[in-house]
């Protein structure tokens, strides 16, 4: 009867350990978050790189060139920022939250560092407010 009992016991823990695996691999969370992460990344290199043109553009060395430049700059860093609120607001975050099978921890951190990022580019942004002056001037 003992054996019968620990055998129907081992039967259902390995049925339900199969079911929760092919439900949801425990590497899909994690491998949504490192997707995640790397579209914040290029958003935070976009917005960047848009800096740099709109500081380039301020520099007031050619004309139509500063113009582009500056027209271009800003449209970087807006997609830029855009693109980090996407992820940390997005449809592939909600669907995450309702498939579950993530690292809380990790999660926050991730929260945390695209808080952080959205403040550099508001920082960039102060930076360069007199840029959109400068576009409607010219
Ligand atoms: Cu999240």
């Amino acid at each position: 009867m003992k054996t019968l009992a620990a055998t129907l016991i081992f039967v259902i823990v390995v049925f339900f350990s199969q079911n929760v695996q092919a439900e949801k691999p425990p590497e899909k969370g994690l491998h949504d978050m490192h997707a995640m992460m790397h579209e914040m990344d290029n958003g935070l290199c976009e917005a960047l790189q848009g800096s740099n043109m709109q500081m380039l553009g301020q520099m007031g060395m050619s004309e139509k060139l500063d113009k582009d430049l500056m027209v271009r700059g800003t449209k970087k860093i807006n997609e830029g920022k855009a693109m980090i609120q996407d992820v940390l607001e997005g449809e592939a975050m909600k669907t995450l939250y309702k498939e579950g099978g993530f690292d809380k921890k990790v999660m926050d951190d991730l929260h945390k560092l695209g808080e952080k990022m959205l403040q550099v580019i508001g920082q960039i942004e102060k930076l360069h407010e007199g840029v959109h002056k400068q576009v409607s001037r010219k």
